[in-house]
């Protein structure tokens, strides 16, 4: 392999319009925010890479905007003129000058591994040690607002073979509400449909036991992030008192969380997601802790748009245990896209991109037309 720098590194905001709108405990989203990042090598390869957030600072402490700037004023310029095909000096670099930043830093490496990937010619999860599925089971989302159009979008997808797994977003209002509505879409969709619900840290533990027991009662699944994240002890308590798997989200950013929930016995499933750990390879680091204490692991999501979602698809690819599936449908809830090859969802399953890097490319008509700045730019 011929030796290539990083010679420029852009970080791109796009806004989306969603599909429909996607409300959760804290927020409702009708958009959605991509920080879509440009590394451009010495070797004229560019790789790509995504960064969002669920409702702006909504869901966790950083935003589209604030990892924008950690790019732009930070990590750019720490790292051009680095080895581009040297993924762990960038990133053992990036952790040791800039704190934090995980959305910022997934981006960054999600592009470094695309670009090696183009010059090796091989997909990215090749580069992780190799794909132990060339698909993931994917679910869907129930997030209308609205019992009865959940209950027809559910339908309606299980029909096209999109989806048979559902996660309700819940921990809004009323909590007998909250389980009455659930309650009312698992009786319409029967015994076979598994559903989920997150509660994204709505309840405190009165209420969440009071409510799990509710839940567990109407058939739910699996329980994610029921209380706040920081209550370690109460989700602690929670996933020892009930038999309803309780999930950690929220809790949970890298392996040193993931050390520290399991060694505690604080959640029986960990929601892997690539921003929180702050990259690829820190995610499967992520699933080996939870793996090696018998937690069951599951694919989780920013809301990511393609180049995002994707990413983490090759992550989740190369991991051994993935017992509890993916939720990686955020191109399915944008109205449009920003690349040239759109991700292959069929029989229930994302297919995992088989051409080097990522196997993506980007739209750059698309890309000029969304990005938030086309104004100044069209000016310039
Ligand atoms: C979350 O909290 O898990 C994932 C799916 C979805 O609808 O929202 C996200 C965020
Ligand atoms: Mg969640």
């Amino acid at each position: 392999m011929k030796p290539a720098t990083i010679v420029s590194m852009e970080a791109v905001l796009v806004d989306l319009p969603t599909i429909r709108a996607h409300q959760l405990a804290m927020t409702t989203m009708h958009r959605q925010t991509l920080v879509i990042v440009k590394l451009r090598c010495s070797d004229g390869i560019t790789g790509i890479g995504e960064a969002t957030s669920i409702g702006g600072l909504a869901y966790g402490d950083q935003s589209p905007e604030s990892t924008k700037l950690a790019i732009d004023a930070y990590l750019a310029p720490l790292l051009i003129g680095q080895d581009a095909g040297n993924v762990n000096a960038a990133m053992a670099l990036a952790g040791k000058q800039v704190q934090g930043q995980s959305y910022a830093k997934s981006a960054i490496e999600t592009a470094l591994f695309d670009a090696l990937g183009q010059r090796l010619d091989q997909p990215v999860h090749a580069l992780l040690g190799g794909a132990v599925r060339t698909s993931l089971p994917v679910l869907w989302t129930l997030a209308s607002g609205d019992s009865g159009r959940d209950i027809e979008e559910a339908l309606s997808l299980i029909e096209q073979r999109r989806h048979r797994v559902f996660k309700l977003k819940i921990g809004r209002g009323d909590p007998d509400a909250n389980v009455a509505h659930v309650a009312r879409i698992k009786q319409a969709l029967g015994a076979d449909v598994l559903i989920t619900v997150d509660v994204n840290q709505a309840w405190d533990e009165a209420t969440a036991t009071r409510a799990i027991a509710a839940l567990e009662d109407a058939g739910v699944g699996l329980v994610e992030q029921p209380v706040p994240r920081r209550h370690r002890q109460a989700l602690r308590r929670l996933a020892q008192r009930f038999d309803v798997p309780i999930m950690a989200d929220e809790s949970l950013n890298g392996p040193e969380d993931a050390l520290e929930l399991a060694a505690e016995g604080a959640a029986d499933v960990f929601a892997l997601k690539i921003s929180k750990a702050g990259g690829l390879l820190a995610t499967l680091r992520t699933a080996a802790v939870g793996e090696a204490a018998g937690v069951g692991l599951y694919g989780g999501t920013m809301l990511e748009g393609s180049v995002g979602s994707i990413a983490a698809a090759h992550a989740f690819a190369a991991c051994p245990q993935l017992r509890w599936g993916t939720e990686l449908f955020g191109p399915l809830l944008l109205k449009d896209d920003v690349v040239l090859q759109r991700p292959v969802y069929r029989d229930f399953e994302l297919q995992v991109p088989q051409g080097p890097g990522l196997g993506l490319r980007l739209d750059e008509d698309k890309l000029a037309h969304y990005r938030r700045d086309r104004e100044r730019v069209q000016v310039a």
